[in-house]
């Protein structure tokens, strides 16, 4: 057990040098005066104190974000001169990713090996692959008719609120910013309360690469107080939102309420993993624990429902039940550890509710199914067996390392049960048959297919969800087209031919 302070952390540990808000190219304390704690999950103490924004907070950020739209050089600039800003703010991510990581490790629970070298690099990679991408963005030519011919413009959507949480503080925020900034986009951004560090040491950064004051804002604070001002805005022009399902209601609500700003929402999951008879079942248990324990489970497209067809079913439990030891909690700043902890106390509580309920349900608890430790928000990773497909286990996202496994017959009762949810986020299909794999990917209704892989991502590959998973594409250049407009342009030919 290295669960909890077996690292000396000290070593890493990041001076956390920003806490204010960032409105207009400046750090500024809250009209109010407020600050809110933001806590270490690895021994629920307080990191440090944040400035809280408000309503009157937003309407500041909007009014330089509107400013930076209307008169500043950002939207006006050629893309190829945004591109380059981007690009310089991608190296300057690159070259603090030590920094970077650590406050996301005391802030977030992520491990910190981990951050540093894939996520806080493939966040830099983001911010190029739309820097890349802000000078082509092109029009079209409309034919019309003998009397008119036509064009349409791309043209930046205005000011951009984006809401944020926390299981990603890096990606969630380049995911949103990236493609806003090189359309030409100026923004507010509000961070989860929970995770409100990572987001100003970018904005810094941004400053220093050269994004011009008023682009981006950030506005730290709560989501009924922040998050709602921001929903409701009447200038903001477009809301992009990553969270909860029933906060998602509220966002779109508002925004219906107020100017009718367009949303897109990126909701909650609880997505199925299908693994068929002729499946390596040695690799299936692999790819599903990564499935549901990337992350501490943390993730909307968790793999959190696994269907195992029956011929292979009882291998892959007892498979599945050494491999899962392999899966081991402990201080994200511990590199044997591939599980920190749930990133809050509520997160926490609220994970081990849902695996009591699992067993007052009814299912068997094959792994896990407790606390890790005696400090600080770890779990064990944990798999429930004799899971129906109507128990909450199997129908609430629960947003934590809890696999819920089943066994199916025939593919057809596998496609049925595992469109048995009103989400519809991500799927898993594990088999060599190519006719399968192909079928079960265009029966399901989910925005993205794994195929004998999980959580295989690039910056090309958009996602987002079917369903109460919401909709609107984030990633690839698809999330580039929802911050532009199409303005058609149309104008008469006289005497033509043609
Ligand atoms: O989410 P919230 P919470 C799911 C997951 C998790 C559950 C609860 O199941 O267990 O949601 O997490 C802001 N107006 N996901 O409570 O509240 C909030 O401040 C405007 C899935 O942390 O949805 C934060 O910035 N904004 C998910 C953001 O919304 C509001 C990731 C998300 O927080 C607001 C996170 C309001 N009224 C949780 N209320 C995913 N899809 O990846 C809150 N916010």
């Amino acid at each position: 057990d290295h669960t909890n302070g077996h690292t000396d952390s000290s070593l890493v540990l990041p001076e956390i040098k920003f806490t204010k808000l960032f409105i207009n190219g400046e750090f500024v304390d809250s009209l109010s005066g407020k600050t809110f704690e933001t806590i270490d999950p690895r021994n629920g103490e307080v990191s440090a104190k944040v400035a809280e924004g408000d309503k009157e907070d937003v309407d500041l950020a909007v009014k330089a974000a509107r400013h930076a739209f209307d008169h500043g050089p950002w939207p006006r600039m050629s893309g190829s001169a945004r591109g380059r800003i981007m690009m310089k703010f991608a190296d300057l991510i690159d070259e603090h990713a030590e920094e970077i990581a650590a406050l996301d490790a005391i802030n977030a629970g992520k491990l910190f090996a981990f951050t540093k070298m894939v996520e806080i690099p493939s966040v830099a990679n983001t911010l190029r692959y739309y820097a890349g991408a802000a000078d082509k963005i092109h029009g079209e030519v409309l034919k019309m008719s003998r009397e008119f011919h036509g064009y349409t413009l791309l043209e930046p959507f205005g000011v951009v609120g984006h809401i944020i949480p926390w299981n990603f503080p890096a990606m969630m925020f380049f995911v949103k910013v990236a493609p806003a900034l090189a359309a030409g986009c100026t923004m507010v951004v509000k961070p989860a309360e929970q995770t409100p560090l990572s987001a100003l040491f970018y904005a810094h950064l941004a400053k220093q690469a050269g994004v011009p004051d008023g682009v981006l804002n950030i506005i730290n604070g709560y989501g009924p107080t922040a998050g709602a001002a921001i929903a409701s805005h009447m200038d903001i022009d477009k809301v992009s939102f990553t969270g909860s399902t029933e906060v998602g209601r509220k966002i779109m609500q508002a925004a219906a309420l107020s100017n009718l700003k367009p949303v897109s929402l990126e909701l909650g999951g609880k997505s199925p993993v299908i693994v068929f008879d002729d499946a390596d079942v040695d690799a299936a248990v692999d790819l599903a624990l990564l499935a549901v324990c990337f992350n501490k489970g943390e993730i909307c497209m968790a793999g959190s429902r696994v269907f195992v067809q029956e011929g292979i079913y009882d291998e892959f439990v007892q498979t599945l039940a050494k491999k899962a030891k392999g899966w081991v909690t402990g201080d994200p700043f511990d590199p044997r550890s591939r599980l920190g902890p749930q990133v809050t106390k509520k997160q926490f509580e609220r994970v081990l509710a849902y695996i009591e309920l699992g067993k007052k349900e009814g299912a068997t608890v094959l792994t896990g199914g407790k606390a890790s430790g005696d400090k600080g928000y770890y779990i064990e990773p944990t798999v429930f067996t004799d899971v129906k497909d109507d128990m909450a286990i199997a129908q609430d996202e629960i947003f934590g390392p809890v696999m819920s496994l089943m066994k199916f017959k025939t593919i057809e009762e596998a496609i049925k049960r595992a469109n048995n949810s009103k989400y519809g986020l991500a799927a898993g299909i594990v088999t060599k048959d190519l006719n399968v794999a192909n079928t079960v990917s265009r029966s399901i209704r989910s925005g993205m297919i794994w195929i004998n892989c999980y959580l295989a991502f690039s910056d090309d590959c958009p996602y987002g969800g079917y369903k109460m998973s919401g909709f609107g594409r984030d990633a690839g250049m698809d999330a580039l087209y929802k911050y532009l407009q199409v303005k058609t342009v149309v104008t008469p030919i006289y005497n033509s031919p043609w």
